[in-house]
């Protein structure tokens, strides 16, 4: 998932990122290749392929905030799609058929800041600690083309210190096994000493010094977004499709996962508790009365709680199982 202010490139880079697989069918690119305005949240599904694995990878859109004027709970929408994917979840894995689940839990959240600032922005912080509980958050410093090496390396480290200061959980990389060969340790040490990642993003291709790469043409001169001189893209790719998917998915599944069914679970339990219903048998209701208010509430109700009931005994019985 892509998240941050609007206008960053958000939508760029994930073509960039994706680019070959989301435009498969299409011949050429070219200067008037154009990324409209982001409205909604929109899902992609591209197949990728890595070392001869078949990967299907869902990328998952978002508007961005900063265009409405107030921009109070701007992450609200992307917490609410996030919440959505592990309630899916739940509910697909304490069904019946627990083997054919669709995962779209979201594993991975990159969140882009501005170059423009001077670090983190008071909304860069809320935005990112009200997903923080809930995803792996990857930020990455948008439009790094606008920074000198100087420049980055500076907003960098701002960030880093603010990220540590203001308390925020972005996802950490996992420390590297000692048994791993040297040339391994060094990339796994540069990875992380990059963090947070500038990128650049186009979806046009240039010619630079004779081969067309993906840049972008300025009149000085070409940036090039899989240089790895001018930008961390690389970097980012390969992190993400390479060396640290089965980690992000570990996370979202043994961290973020396990919080979110621990808080339903209890929630509810005590729901259970409150209403004295849990050792109770299920009541079996007359039939309602057309036109009743009351009673199609009561039917509901108790319908929910059965089903509630379901779900933890079958959630018990799990628990013993294992
Ligand atoms: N300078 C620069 N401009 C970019 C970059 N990525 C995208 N843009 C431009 O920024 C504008 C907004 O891009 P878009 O991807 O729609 O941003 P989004 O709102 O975050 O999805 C477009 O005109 C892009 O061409 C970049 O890395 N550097
Ligand atoms: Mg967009």
């Amino acid at each position: 998932m892509v998240a941050g202010e609007s206008g960053l490139g958000k939508s760029t880079l994930v073509n960039s990122l994706f680019l070959t697989d989301l435009y498969k069918d299409r011949k050429l690119l070219n200067a008037e290749e154009r990324i409209n305005q982001t409205v909604e949240i929109i899902k992609h599904t591209v197949d990728i392929e890595e070392k001869g694995v078949k990967l299907k990878l869902t990328i998952v859109d978002t508007p961005g905030f900063g265009d409405a004027v107030n921009n109070t709970e701007c992450w609200k929408p992307i917490t609410d799609y996030i919440d959505q994917q592990f309630e899916q979840y739940f509910r697909d894995e304490s069904g019946l058929n627990r083997k054919n689940i669709q995962d779209n839990r979201v594993h991975c959240c990159l969140y882009f800041i501005s170059p423009f600032g001077h670090g983190l922005r008071p909304v860069d912080v809320e935005f990112m600690k009200a997903l923080h509980e809930k995803v792996n958050i990857v930020p990455l410093i948008a439009k790094a083309d606008c920074l000198i090496p100087s420049e980055i390396r500076k907003l960098k480290e701002r960030i880093r210190e603010e990220i540590d200061k203001f308390g925020i959980k972005v996802y950490q990389f996992p420390e590297c096994d000692s048994d791993e060969d040297e040339e391994f340790k060094q990339q796994d040490r540069e990875l992380k000493e990059s963090a947070p990642f500038a990128v650049i993003g186009s979806n046009t291709v240039v010619e630079a010094k004779g081969q067309r790469v993906r840049g972008r043409l300025y009149p000085w001169g070409i940036v090039e977004v899989e240089n790895q001189a001018h930008c961390d893209f690389v970097k980012l790719r390969n992190m993400l499709i390479r060396t640290h998917m089965h980690d992000l998915k570990d996370v979202t599944c043994d961290v973020h996962y396990e919080n979110y069914r621990a808080q339903c679970i209890q929630q509810m339990t005590s729901k259970l508790t409150q209403d004295n219903r849990i050792e109770s048998p299920i009541p079996i209701l007359p039939l309602p009365t057309p036109d009743t208010e009351t009673e199609k509430l009561i039917k509901m109700k108790d319908e929910e709680l059965r089903r509630m009931q379901e779900m933890l005994q079958k959630m018990q019985q799990q628990m013993q199982d294992q």
